[in-house]
């Protein structure tokens, strides 16, 4: 199944009711004065976030949300009915944009938060509003107003803890499916992940986090080569970044190099990614061609002021300190 994480719907709050245009009619009082009451007020559509949800997938399937209109005013002064609102669930996450402007008009980020979409319209109001001393038998009433209506882009950015960045086929799939039960498929060929996965890693006696393996990057992402930098998204939120390393194809391939082009990606992208926490892991170090040059990759980047973990995704070598050193530094923030 493909992840959901942006839908386009239609929203429509509900139109006020009309007022009433009636006049009392009372035995003995021949000519009673005006007694039409107001209309009720439109429902409002309203965006919940709730943990019920993880996925924009219902919305997906009903495109248009439309709350009802309010009830008509009526004579002896009773006012409509109001409609009730129309509710819709979203995940806790959830950001929202008018489709056309693409202005963000909330992020609901907060189990249980609110917000009002479209305002129903309220209802006209009655004759009998009307009714003043010089005219005393109005036979007009007022039109509900409308209710407020838009097209609307929803987008779920995952709230993932640590999100995994690299190149294709560096391993970044293997890993999350050693250390978590999310199974994305892993291939020997670039761009095997296609959709975001998210896997929730218990270690030891921490707290879990979730885990988001995304697409790999290439240099040139943000111009749209390969899978372009749009999955980068899901990984805004997350507190720190796993960067994935691979010098096994090349005998030339450049640790150091292909960090940097990674991060360049990122940075164009969003510079706040660069700002956050990274853990730098060099991979497939159950390869001889890898294993030979892990001193030296390990003694470069410390020179750089980083430190570089070695692992092999595929024997769990190394992966306990990637892990120990993840929980730690999520724990500092
Ligand atoms: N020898 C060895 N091979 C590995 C290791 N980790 C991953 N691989 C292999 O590398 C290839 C790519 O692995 P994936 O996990 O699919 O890589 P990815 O980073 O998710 O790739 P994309 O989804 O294309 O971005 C597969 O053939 C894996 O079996 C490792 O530690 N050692
Ligand atoms: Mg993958």
């Amino acid at each position: 199944m493909k992840f959901v994480d942006e839908v386009k719907i239609y929203t429509k709050a509900g139109h006020g009711g009309p007022g009433c245009v009636s006049f009392r009619r009372e035995k003995y009082v021949p000519r009673g004065g005006p007694d039409g009451g107001e209309g009720g007020k439109g429902g409002d559509v309203i965006f919940r976030a709730a943990e019920s949800h993880r996925t924009l997938l219902d919305l997906k399937y009903q495109q248009h949300y439309i709350a009802k209109n309010g009830g008509h005013g009526s004579g002896n002064n009773r006012s409509g009915k109001s409609s009730p609102d129309l509710e819709i669930i979203v995940p806790v996450g959830t950001v929202v944009k008018d489709f056309e402007t693409g202005e963000l008009l909330a992020d609901l980020s907060v189990v249980g938060q609110t917000y009002i979409v479209c305002h129903g319209g309220i209802g006209g109001k009655g004759n009998a509003h009307f009714a003043t001393s010089t005219h005393q038998t109005p036979r007009f009433a007022q039109e509900g107003m409308e209710g407020e209506e838009r097209w609307l882009k929803l987008e779920l950015k995952l709230l993932a803890d640590v999100g995994i960045v690299g190149f294709p086929n560096s391993g970044k799939s293997t890993f999350i499916s050693r250390v978590s039960a999310a199974r994305p498929k892993i291939a020997d060929y670039p761009f095997t992940t296609l959709t975001p996965h998210l896997g929730v890693v218990k270690h030891r006696d921490s707290k879990s986090f979730v885990l988001a393996d995304i697409p790999g990057l290439i240099s040139g992402a943000h111009e749209g080569h390969g899978m372009g930098i749009q999955f980068l998204k899901h990984v805004e939120r997350t507190f720190l970044l796993l960067h994935i390393l691979d010098i096994s194809t090349e005998p030339d391939d450049n640790a150091w190099k292909n960090y940097q082009a990674i991060n360049r990606e990122l940075g164009f992208y969003n510079k706040e990614l660069l700002a956050k926490p990274q853990i730098v892991a060099l991979n497939k170090i159950d390869l001889p061609q890898v294993r030979d040059r892990i001193k030296k990759e390990v003694a470069l980047f410390r020179k750089k002021g980083i430190i570089l973990h070695p692992f092999s995704a595929v024997t769990g070598e190394g992966i306990t300190e990637i892990l120990n050193k993840i929980i730690e530094t999520l724990n500092q923030g």
